[in-house]
C-alpha cells in the first residue's frame, strides 16, 4: 500500500526532478557523452539516450517530410516547362527530392519509428515540414528561384549535417548534398539564361520571383538562436554543427554576390556590406509570418497537406498489391521448403 506513493510521485509530474537511474544506465550515458565529446559517430545499434533518439527522430522525419512536400511546388511546373531540356532537368530534380525523402525515412526508421507512423503524423498535421513549401509557384521563374535560393539555403544548412553525430543521418546527407548541388546550379543557370538572353518581361518575371522568395528563404534556417529551443542541446550532441543565425548569415553573404552575377536585386533596403563585421547586414525578418506559416496558416498549407493525403489514399492499391504479392511469395517459399 505504501508503495502506491511512488506512483503518485511520478504522476505529480515532477518532470524536472532527476530520474532515478540504474548504475548500468549511468555508465552507458557516461560512455555516450565521452564518445560525443570525442567527435565519434553513433550507429543505430549503439545505446542512445532517449532524448537524443527523440530529437533525431523529430528532425530527420521533418526533413523527410520536407523533401516529399517539396516535390509539390516544383511538380506544379513539369507539364509547363518551356523546353524539353528544362522539362527533363525538372523531372530529374523532382524525382531526386522523392529519393531524398526515402533515404531520410530509412534513416529515421533506424531510430525505432515506422514509416507508417511518420506518415500518419504528417497527414494528421502533427508533424512539421519546412515552412518554405507553403508558398506558391506562380511563374516558371519560381522554379529557377527555388533551385537557386531554396536549394542554396538547403545546401548551406545540410552540408554541416554530413558531420552529424548520428551516422545513418550523416551518410544520407552526403548523398543528398551532392544532388542538391546540381539542383542549385540548374536553378541558377535557368535564371541566368532568362536574365542574359530573355525579354524584358522574362527578366521582370525573375525579379518578381526573387522578391517573393527572398524572405521566406531566410526563414528556412529557423528562428533566431536566442529563440530556438532545440539548438543548445542539438549543438551539444553534435546533431547541429552550426547555429541557425550563423548559417543564415553565411547564406546571405553568398547570395548577395550571386545576385550581382545574375543582375537581380534583393528586396531588402537594409542590405549592405559591414566592413567591421566582414558580413552583409540585412533587415529584420518578419517572424510573425514564419510562425503563422509553421502553425498551418501559410498560403498553401492546406493545399500541400491535402495533396499528400490524396497521394497516400490513391496509392493504397499499390501497397495492398505489394503486400499480397509478398504474402504469396512467402507462402510459395514455405511450401517448397
Ligand atoms: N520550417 O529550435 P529550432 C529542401 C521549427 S528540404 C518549419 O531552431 P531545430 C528541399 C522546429 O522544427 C529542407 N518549422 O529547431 C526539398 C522547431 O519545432 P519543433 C528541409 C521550422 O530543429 C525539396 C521550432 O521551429 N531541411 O531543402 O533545432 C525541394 C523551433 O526551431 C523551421 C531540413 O529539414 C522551418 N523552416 O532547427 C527543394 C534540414 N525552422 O520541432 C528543397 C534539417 C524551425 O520543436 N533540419 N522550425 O516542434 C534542421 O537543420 C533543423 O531542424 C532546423 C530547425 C534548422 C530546420
Amino acid at each position: 500500500m505504501y508503495t502506491q506513493a511512488m506512483d503518485l510521485m511520478a504522476k505529480e509530474g515532477k518532470s524536472e526532478a532527476p530520474l532515478l537511474r540504474s548504475a548500468e544506465e549511468i555508465a552507458l550515458q557516461q560512455r555516450f557523452d565521452a564518445r560525443i565529446d570525442a567527435g565519434e559517430f553513433m550507429e543505430a545499434k549503439d545505446w542512445l539516450p532517449e532524448n537524443y533518439r527523440k530529437t533525431l527522430l523529430r528532425q530527420i522525419s521533418q526533413h523527410a517530410h520536407s523533401e516529399i512536400v517539396g516535390m509539390l511546388p516544383e511538380g506544379n511546373w513539369i507539364t509547363r516547362a518551356p523546353t524539353l531540356k528544362r522539362k527533363a532537368i525538372l523531372l530529374a530534380k523532382v524525382q531526386d527530392e522523392g529519393g531524398h525523402g526515402l533515404y531520410l525515412y530509412a534513416a529515421a526508421e533506424t531510430l525505432g519509428s515506422s514509416r507508417d507512423q511518420m506518415l500518419e503524423a504528417l497527414h494528421s498535421g502533427k508533424a512539421k515540414y519546412s515552412s518554405i513549401f507553403n508558398y506558391p509557384t506562380l511563374s516558371w521563374a519560381d522554379v529557377g528561384v527555388i533551385g537557386w535560393l531554396v536549394d542554396g539555403a538547403a545546401i548551406m544548412n545540410q552540408v554541416p549535417i554530413c558531420r552529424c553525430s548520428y551516422a545513418p543521418y550523416a551518410r544520407a546527407m552526403v548523398r543528398i548534398c551532392r544532388e542538391e548541388s546540381f539542383h542549385q546550379r540548374q536553378g541558377f543557370d535557368s535564371l541566368l539564361v532568362m536574365m542574359q538572353r530573355g525579354t524584358p518581361a522574362q527578366q521582370d518575371m525573375v525579379q518578381d520571383a526573387v522578391n517573393r522568395w527572398w524572405w521566406p528563404t531566410l526563414m528556412m534556417f529557423g528562428p533566431p538562436d536566442d529563440q530556438s529551443p532545440n539548438s543548445a542541446q542539438s549543438m551539444r550532441w553534435g546533431i547541429k554543427r552550426i547555429s541557425n543565425d550563423e548559417l543564415r548569415q553565411k547564406f546571405v553573404d553568398a547570395a548577395v554576390e550571386q545576385a550581382k552575377v545574375l543582375g537581380v536585386s534583393l528586396p531588402d533596403p537594409e542590405l549592405r556590406w559591414n566592413e567591421a563585421r566582414q558580413h552583409y547586414d540585412f533587415g529584420a525578418i518578419d517572424w510573425s509570418e514564419f510562425w503563422r506559416v509553421v502553425g498551418g496558416d501559410g498560403p498553401c498549407n492546406r493545399e500541400r497537406l491535402s495533396a499528400r493525403v490524396k497521394a497516400w489514399e490513391d496509392g493504397a492499391w499499390v501497397r495492398d498489391a505489394a503486400l499480397a504479392h509478398a504474402a504469396r511469395q512467402t507462402e510459395r517459399a514455405r511450401r517448397q521448403a
